[in-house]
């Protein structure tokens, strides 16, 4: 038996321990973060160090975060819709109607045809509580640019020549989302984590806060309503806005409601052995 067999095997005898399957390493150490260049809030280019950690290759998708609407209904412990379920966009649907008082009916499945598309019109909520279903968590705002990243200071996932429709999904319609990894391998980090420029902007774990990023000063700890940090780029951004160091926000209750142009995926600190695929 592989040391990853065995380990697969010790994971699945305890539901809600992270799975390596589909999650990749990225490596401790310091990276360059943020930008000297663009808008005001990336700056300054600065080193921030960051342990090791694993991170989905693929955002998470409507297929996987119905089956968690299954598993755990639609709303948070605190009351707070885990998707936006009466919104046009949403990709996902139960057999009935939903009731305004008490948000939608189950059994959830992924609209036909979207199943691998990136889950859209999902809270923070949503997201924080996927990832703590599978024993992860959000990752933070340098980890997520780190693993956009790497150890240099490109521009982009995969480096700094110009994005192309087969580098990132962006610069398309309203709700025309593609299925995860279709920018592979062309769109991949230094790590091969897939997708993380383009089809759909992430929520990650980090408080909306000025640079230079700490995660020791209180933006890692933040109340559950704080301003939550936003990365990546979406199938319906333009152009000038796609690189690694953007970052953006919403204003307002923001972490409670979901967008057509937000996603996730999840990371961990767990150390999950050497058998990502
Ligand atoms: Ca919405
Ligand atoms: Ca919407």
């Amino acid at each position: 038996m592989t040391r990853g067999l065995a380990l697969g095997l010790l994971l699945a005898a305890y539901p809600g321990a992270a799975d390596a399957d589909g999650m990749m390493l990225v490596q401790a150490g310091a990276f360059w973060m943020g930008s000297d260049t663009d808008d005001p809030n990336e700056a300054p280019l600065h080193r921030v160090y960051v342990r090791d950690f694993w991170i989905d290759r693929h955002k998470v998708t409507n297929a996987e975060f119905a089956r968690f609407l299954n598993a755990r209904g639609a709303k948070s412990p605190e009351g707070e819709d885990y998707f936006d379920w009466d919104d046009a966009d949403v990709r996902i649907h139960g057999p009935v109607r939903g009731d305004p008082a008490r948000g939608p009916a189950g059994p959830y499945a992924s609209d036909p045809g979207f199943e691998s598309h990136p889950a859209v019109e999902v809270s923070w909520f949503g997201a924080r509580d996927y990832c703590l279903w599978l024993g992860k968590r959000l990752p933070t705002e340098a980890e997520w640019e780190k693993a956009a990243r790497g150890p240099d200071k490109r521009r982009y996932p995969w480096g700094d020549a110009a994005p192309t429709p087969a580098r990132a999904i962006y610069g398309r319609q309203y709700n025309a989302t593609a299925p995860v990894g279709a920018t592979t391998p062309s769109g991949e980090s230094p790590d091969r984590v897939q997708d993380l420029l383009g089809n759909v902007r992430e929520w990650t774990a980090s408080e909306y806060r000025p640079y230079p990023y700490a995660a020791g000063d209180g933006r890692e700890a933040a109340g559950r309503f704080a301003r939550r940090v936003v990365r990546g780029a979406s199938h319906d951004d333009p152009l000038e806005t796609l690189r690694v160091t953007f970052r953006r926000h919403y204003e307002h209750r923001g972490v409670a409601r979901g967008h057509h142009f937000i996603g996730f995926r999840c990371a961990t600190s767990e150390d999950l052995g050497e058998m990502a695929k």
